[in-house]
């Protein structure tokens, strides 16, 4: 009898061990299986959100938001499918991050994707314009030397000179602040600086049906003889003459551009601008324009007095380009240019 009892109770027990052996597994399949782990994910994933903010090209930088309910990690920056960065560290809900890159980004179309452990952002597409589509642009950011560097894909990089001579200390264009934003600017001091850039098709008006031309000037008068040049690619023949095209300074305060024509120049003066202060100017020759000349000054027209261009344009192809001077270096600028 008592071995019955003894049996049953052994028999009872391991029953008891081997239901909770299957209610331990039944509990750790609920939580650990591959199925629910495989649900968890889904759920994080539904959760999961992520956005790019801003795609800062200049300064390569790409701002992501966790815009989900749920913890991202694991970040990667795709530049046209290619993974171009990596960031691993956690991103909270709601938290913002900026992603450095070094790849350089060119012009044209492009595509970038951001990816986490739960979310991935919607593909941005963007385009890149162009770096630059004219032909010279001196910025004058140097802050030394005798080279002005041309940032456009034409390489015009100018010279600086006193007269005749490339620069030597003291008589030469000086480089200095320029207007904040812009960097450094050169300094002509009224009396033989210019700045020469050698001629290039690229830069004649002859056989071109249109030409702008701009710049950021700081006049303290109208330069050497009242009439300082900005730009000048023109022969030495008078001030209105002389094949090509100038943008200069002229003694009653206001800024002349020409383009020289075969009968008759097109002409231009823009109203008054400021001495001893800021200024942009710029001109716009347009074939289109039945021959004339349209002045910028600060960025709104401004023509005071304006005569139209007849006949054609003059070769000016063999004519060096010159910054702040004429051919003779007699008509020197007086003032900050750059
Ligand atoms: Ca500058
Ligand atoms: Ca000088």
């Amino acid at each position: 009898m008592r071995k019955g009892i003894s049996t049953a109770i052994v028999v009872i027990l391991v029953l008891l061990i081997i239901i909770s052996l299957i209610f331990i597994t039944f509990q750790w399949f609920l939580e650990y299986s591959p199925q629910t782990q495989w649900e968890l994910e889904k759920t994080l994933e539904k959760e999961g959100c992520l956005k790019i903010e801003n795609i800062d090209i200049n300064n390569k930088k790409i701002t992501i938001r966790n815009c989900g309910k749920v913890e991202l990690s694991n970040f990667i920056v795709y530049l046209d499918s290619e993974p171009i960065a990596h960031y691993s560290e956690a991103l909270d809900s709601g938290e913002i991050i900026q992603i450095s890159y070094i790849e350089e980004i060119y012009p044209g179309d492009h595509d970038i994707q951001v990816s986490s452990d739960y979310a991935e952002a919607p593909k941005i597409f963007f385009y890149r314009p162009p770096y630059f589509e004219g032909v010279l642009y001196l910025n004058f950011n140097e802050d030394g030397g005798t080279t002005a560097r041309d940032s456009s894909v034409y390489g015009n990089d100018g010279t600086l000179y006193n007269g005749t001579e490339i620069c030597y200390n003291g008589y030469c264009p000086t480089w200095v602040d320029g207007k904040p934003e812009f960097g450094k600017a050169l300094d002509f001091d009224a009396l033989g600086d210019l700045v020469k850039v050698t001629a290039d098709s690229s830069l004649s008006v002859y056989g071109k049906t249109a030409i702008t031309v701009m710049a950021w000037i700081y006049p303290r008068s109208s330069g050497e003889t009242g009439y300082g040049r900005i730009v000048s690619k023109e022969n030495r023949v008078g001030d209105n003459q002389g094949e090509g095209y100038t943008l200069r300074m002229h003694n009653d305060g206001t800024v002349f551009a020409k383009v020289r024509h075969s009968t008759s120049t097109a002409m231009a003066y823009t109203e008054v601008v400021s001495f001893n202060d800021w200024n942009h100017v710029a001109f716009v020759y347009n074939e289109d324009e039945n021959q004339y000349i349209k002045m910028y000054r600060n960025g709104a027209l401004s023509i005071s007095w304006d005569q139209q261009g007849v006949g054609s344009v003059l070769d000016d192809t063999d004519i060096d380009l010159r910054i702040g001077n004429f051919e003779d270096a007699g008509r020197t600028f007086d003032g900050i240019i750059g």
